[in-house]
């Protein structure tokens, strides 16, 4: 199962505000939705660039997958998300190829897209992310 695009680059910021500020501000960016995800701990806001998007990611729990990289590396890049047309079959080939996953089915994430994860310890240090409408 080959990506079809890069669907959006995930960014962990501490304070969703001010950072959609500088989207809007400097880079004239609009950001065209705010979301809770309650069931990954963050609050996320979304701009278009292109086809791709660029998502903004704040914690709402310390202990939450952002919580904690906040922590540890600071703001920046958090994860890279590829489009694909079935998530299910790219987790299983990932797999098959020995890739070790999060999730080992996809689940329901940000504005309604089936996502699924793989290790960044399996993918050079980069948490991927496969998605599909
Ligand atoms: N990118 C690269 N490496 C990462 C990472 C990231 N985003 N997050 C954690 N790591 C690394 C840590 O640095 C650590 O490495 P070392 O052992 O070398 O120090 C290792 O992975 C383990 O990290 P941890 O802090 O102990 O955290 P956990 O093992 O509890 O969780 C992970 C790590 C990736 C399994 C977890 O963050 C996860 O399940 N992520 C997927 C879900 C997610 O990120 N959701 C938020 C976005 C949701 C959305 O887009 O809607």
């Amino acid at each position: 199962m080959k990506p079809t695009h890069i669907e959006h680059i995930g960014i962990a910021v501490k304070n969703i505000e001010e950072s959609i500020k500088y989207y809007e501000g400097v880079l004239g960016l609009e950001c065209y939705a705010v979301e809770e995800v309650a069931d990954q701990k963050v609050k996320t806001a979304f701009f278009m660039v292109g086809q791709t998007k660029i998502e903004l990611l704040e914690s709402t729990d310390p202990e939450g997958p952002v919580g904690k990289f906040i922590e540890k590396k600071g703001e920046g890049i958090h994860h890279l998300a590829f489009a694909m047309e079935d998530v299910e079959q790219g987790l299983k080939d990932a797999a098959d190829k020995g890739v070790r996953l999060i999730d080992q089915k996809p689940r329901k994430g940000a504005e309604g897209l089936n996502i699924g994860f793989l290790h960044p310890k399996s993918t050079f240090g980069v948490l991927t992310e496969f998605c599909s409408k």
